[in-house]
């Protein structure tokens, strides 16, 4: 966009006038921040206004993107630079006396997610605008996102996520296009003039109002949008009721339909059958696709060409109930057939996996089920059916696998059988993922529909995370090789040919240096703690989970601080970093927090390792901390047990901002690897085949304890109350008795991995060499190019 710092100030100063009736002499830091947020939104608005015009002329195919959750972050910075407007509102926002800086940290994250899955689906939508693609997300617009962590005692615990207060600016109410979702209620079929109707009654409705955040692409013409729907009652206030003075009743219609949109679900990678959840899902869903249908007839006189005109992807199962509530429109509103229903329903309907966990795969409870959706259950069970008779019928060698393949089975609707039955597409997010994906989970699948099951490996939106959140190695970056890998990261394989330059290897190593000082000044703030910015940056950030491993981390600290304390160990100085959220219900990732925080409370008093060791728990890890946190990484660790990380993320965005992975071979872990080649990354452990023969031979941690001194060392102290004298007997009794992601199997091998680090740590010319070579590699982790691969794989194809 092009305005200039005059403009901007005009702009500013009006908007500042219209909505608070101040002059900028008078403004508070609030009210500017309001302002320039205003300004922004209307300039988004306009720009949207001048897409969607194009759009409807060309009429090119819609991608709607369905997701429970989308980790937006802040969006401030975000839409400036992709309006290229980032100097302009700088210098006007100083020249009225205020700091964009400032302003900046004023704005909440929009924590509509929980971790990976979530991020992906911004860096998505971010990736597709840019590129130019009609992509609209759908999800819920949560009055409360992911709870804010604060840590007491070592003890997490959780605050409500009141992001609206600052973070509604970015939203734009629809009610014009507001619809209704039916639950409960009863399923009858009557004969009609057109045959068999089923009719559903008595049912209770909920009112869904589309709010729309808009995202512009970087330097692009598109503008599109996350369309969040908020639930509220669709009956008028009972205002009978009210007059007899039965306030609360008459409130109770209320607030049972605003509960719907009331908090995200702060589980990761595993599910809670809650009924409330339930109704989340399908009032998303439902709300959604009307709006799709009618989107689809205001510009087409027929539903028969949705498949030509439109995707719905499902990220992961949590919008499954897209298969049977696109049925449901079409033939109970829309008066089609069942065969015909089925043929658009298929043809239309895409479906990621992002998870092979088991507790993550959901399942539904079929009587609650019932209960709230007994329509969309009549479907579910007569597509359960139709489909058990098919492969009955045309695949008698696979009689057998039915019962595993059903829709429906042991009393629940399972939402990941019913994707793949519908959807013409299923993906994993990394080759590994999406091979356990055809050879284990959904292997019949794969057998009766050889070309369905395909990947898509899982990419970052680079402009934010580095661009954005790393302006010095950007700016380094531009200087070597240009601009263009803004557009194409590919591009940063020139910087390859600098590999051996020792000035852009030092000016490489300054800027990490710089980037560690900015971290350690927030750490000190945050935790009270000074670190050394000149020892090793060692990070693990991401959502606290068993198979994440960050236990296996903070045991092998343990050992290290042992080592150095009884044993005379010498080793280059190390800064620990952890953030990690834990689901509020899950006790055993809270005790790997209360551990890593006693560890650390230990170890950063103890002045007789002269500083040697620092363990860091940066409380409420989030997009805008990770921001923070991934420029000053040196190593990324990316430890899960083989086989377990779907693909990761958190890898790509260290990777690119020149952080060396040590990680098993794992996920993406593995597509790194290729790149980078085995001299520039740390890979330890076993690998999934590995894991897997273990798992069958038989697994005995204790062994492992009896068998290595270092493990018995470590646990030892533990037991014995080393640790601050507090209790873990909790994880030493997991450790011994189950260990359920190999831990202890894997230690020895982690343990040498990082004596090598320690160990080219040393050569400062050695390791920028390694850092820039993962920089100029990490081109292929862009999201763009993932989007392209679903553009020319999915959705056009
Ligand atoms: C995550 C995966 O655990 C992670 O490996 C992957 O990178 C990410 O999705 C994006 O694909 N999964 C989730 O966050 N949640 C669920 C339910 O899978």
């Amino acid at each position: 966009m092009n305005l200039s710092v005059q403009e901007l100030k005009q702009k500013l100063v009006k908007t500042l006038k219209s909505e608070y009736g101040y002059v900028p002499e008078e403004a508070t830091d609030r009210q500017m921040y309001g302002t320039v947020l205003t300004v922004v939104q209307e300039m988004l608005l306009d720009k949207r206004g001048e897409y969607l015009d194009k759009l409807k002329q060309k009429d090119p195919k819609r991608i709607y993107y369905m997701s429970m959750e989308f980790l937006v972050g802040r969006s401030l910075k975000n839409n400036l630079y992709n309006l290229c407007l980032e100097p302009e509102m700088k210098r006007a926002v100083a020249e009225l006396g205020f700091d964009l800086e400032r302003i900046y940290d004023m704005e909440p994250d929009a924590g509509l997610g929980n971790g990976g899955l979530g991020r992906l689906a911004s860096c998505y939508m971010d990736g597709a605008t840019t590129l130019g693609y009609p992509v609209t997300g759908f999800s819920i617009r949560y009055e409360f996102g992911i709870f804010k962590q604060k840590i007491v005692d070592g003890w997490q615990v959780e605050f409500p996520d009141n992001w609206l207060e600052m973070g509604s600016y970015w939203l734009t109410p629809r009610v014009d296009e507001a619809v209704e979702v039916h639950f409960e209620g009863n399923v009858t079929e009557q004969w009609s003039e057109q045959g068999l109707k089923t009719i559903h009654s008595n049912y209770y409705s909920v009112r869904a109002v589309p709010y729309d955040l808009l995202i512009s692409g970087h330097k692009s013409d598109a503008v599109n949008s996350l369309r969040l729907w908020r639930a509220e009652s669709a009956d008028a206030f009972d205002m009978n009721e009210f007059s007899r003075g039965e306030y609360v009743k008459s409130m109770e219609s209320d607030a049972k339909a605003a509960a719907i949109s009331k908090v995200l679900y702060p589980a990761d990678d595993h599910i809670e059958g809650k009924e409330l959840r339930l109704r989340q899902q399908y009032f998303f869903v439902s709300a959604s696709l009307q709006n799709i249908v009618q989107a689809h007839l205001r510009q087409n006189p027929t539903l028969d060409n949705l498949p030509d005109k439109v995707v719905i992807h499902i990220n992961d199962t949590h919008p499954a109930l897209c298969v049977p509530e696109l049925m449901r429109l079409l033939l109970d509103e829309y008066g089609y057939q069942w065969e015909k229903a089925w043929d658009i329903t298929c043809r239309t309907l895409a479906y990621t996996n992002h998870t092979v966990m088991s507790e993550a795969l959901e399942k539904w409870d079929l009587n609650l089920f019932r209960k709230h959706l007994p329509r969309i259950t009549t479907i579910v069970e007569e597509i359960n059916r139709r489909f058990c008779n098919e492969i009955f019928e045309k695949f008698p060698e696979k009689r057998g696998a039915i019962p595993s393949m059903a829709a429906i089975g042991d009393g629940c609707v399972r939402m990941a059988n019913l994707c793949v039955i519908a959807c013409y597409s299923v993906n994993g997010v990394s080759k590994l993922h999406s091979d356990i994906l055809k050879e284990d989970l959904f292997k019949d699948f794969d057998d009766i529909f050889p070309h369905k099951l395909t990947n898509v490996t899982n990419g970052i939106a680079a402009r934010r995370w580095l661009c954005q959140g790393n302006p010095l190695l950007t700016s380094m970056v531009k200087e070597l090789i240009g601009d263009g890998f803004e557009k194409d990261l590919m591009e940063l394989k020139k910087l390859e040919q600098y590999e051996s330059d020792d000035t852009v290897l030092s000016c490489l190593g300054d800027i990490k240096q710089r980037n560690k000082e900015n971290l350690a000044r927030y750490i000190s703030k945050a935790n009270g703690i000074n670190v050394d910015p000149c020892s090793m940056f060692d990070v693990q950030v991401k959502r606290l989970h068993e198979y994440k491993r960050q236990l296996m981390n903070a045991l092998h600290i343990l050992h290290l601080y042992l080592q150095i304390k009884n044993h005379g160990l010498e080793m280059e100085p190390r800064t620990f970093i952890f953030g990690a959220k834990a689901s509020p219900g899950y006790f055993m990732a809270k005790e790997i927090i209360r551990f890593i925080c006693g560890l650390g409370d230990m170890i950063n008093k103890d002045s007789s390792i002269s500083g040697m060791l620092k363990v860091i728990f940066l409380a409420d890890y989030k997009v805008s901390l990770a921001e923070m946190i991934y420029p000053a990484a040196e190593i990324s660790e990316q430890i899960s047990q083989a086989g377990k990380e779907a693909s990761g993320t958190g890898n790509m965005k260290m990777m690119l901002n020149g952080a060396l992975t040590l990680g098993t071979m794992d996920g993406a872990n593995i597509e790194i690897y290729e790149q980078v080649g085995k001299d520039n990354i740390f890979i330890f452990g076993m690998d999934t085949p590995e894991v897997n023969r273990l798992k069958a031979e038989g697994y005995h941690p204790r062994k492992v304890y009896e068998t290595n001194p270092y493990v018995k060392e470590v646990l030892d102290f533990v037991q014995k109350g080393g640790i601050e004298g507090k209790n873990f007997e909790t994880i030493v009794s997991y450790l011994l008795n189950n260990d359920s992601y190999m831990s202890l199997a894997d230690f020895e091998s982690y343990r040498q991995i990082h004596q090598t680090v320690n160990d080219v740590y040393k050569d400062a010319c050695r390791w920028n060499q390694m850092s820039l070579h993962n920089i100029a590699n990490s081109g292929i982790f862009s999201a763009d190019r993932s989007i392209m691969d679903y553009v020319n794989n999915i959705w056009y194809k």
